[in-house]
């Protein structure tokens, strides 16, 4: 069985904006501050690297009901234990990574259009990442932004639960909802901030006050 999982802040850790804190106290304080997933995306660290900061960080999160999530390296997600693998649509096929990871660990899956969203089989995939909304210097390959238009369209064609991703900051949170996603995720609006725990608590604050409507 999967466990229940809360997109409502999804915050994705990237090393390089991790600087004043290190990776796992960015974790730690994001998640005092409201963060309910957390995923470790570390693009140039070795498959052992990433088992040993998914360990460190699944510490922390004991006794919580955050979600663990591990960017692409499936070897690392199974070795770590995480609870949530994160694919994007160039690595392997959603139907390939469930058949690696089972049935028990969730599978998120980034799209970027409403085609790649229809496509979705939630047989296997549990979340979408839909985005960029907005252009980012975090992650410089990224596909065309979809704008507020865009996220409405593709959320609204995904069969299964969404968060919205790219350039998204405080002031996002109402405008997210709007679009009908379940959640928000962000990189640079935590990492990289002098106090993660308080732009986690903010950003909490904006994303129950849209939700109130
Ligand atoms: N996927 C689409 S945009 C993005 C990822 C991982 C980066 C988002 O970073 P930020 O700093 O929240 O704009
Ligand atoms: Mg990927």
């Amino acid at each position: 069985m999967r466990k229940p999982f809360d997109l409502s802040l999804y915050l994705v850790l990237d090393p390089e904006l991790c600087q004043r804190h290190s990776m796992l106290e960015t974790a730690r304080e994001a998640v005092a501050g409201g963060a309910t997933m957390v995923q470790v995306r570390h693009k140039q660290a070795s498959t052992a690297e990433r088992i040993a900061l998914a360990r460190t960080i699944k510490d922390v999160l004991r006794g919580t009901t955050v979600t663990l999530v591990m960017n692409d390296d499936i070897e690392a997600a199974l070795a770590a234990g995480v609870d949530a693998l994160h694919i994007g649509q160039d690595d392997l096929s959603p139907a390939l990574a469930r058949e690696r990871i089972g049935p028990d660990m969730i599978l998120g899956l980034s799209v970027n259009s409403e085609g790649a969203a229809r496509a979705v089989d939630p047989m296997r995939v549990d979340y979408v990442g839909v985005g960029p909304v907005f252009a980012t210097p975090t992650k410089p390959d990224h596909a065309v932004p979809l704008g507020w238009d865009g996220l409405a369209r593709v959320v609204a064609a995904c069969p299964v639960p969404t968060v919205a991703i790219g350039g998204l900051k405080q002031a996002h949170a109402s405008e997210v909802f709007a679009a009908g996603a379940d959640g928000m995720a962000v990189v640079s609006a935590i990492c990289g901030t002098p106090d993660p725990r308080a732009a986690s608590q903010a950003l909490w604050e904006r994303i129950c006050r849209a939700r109130a409507g």
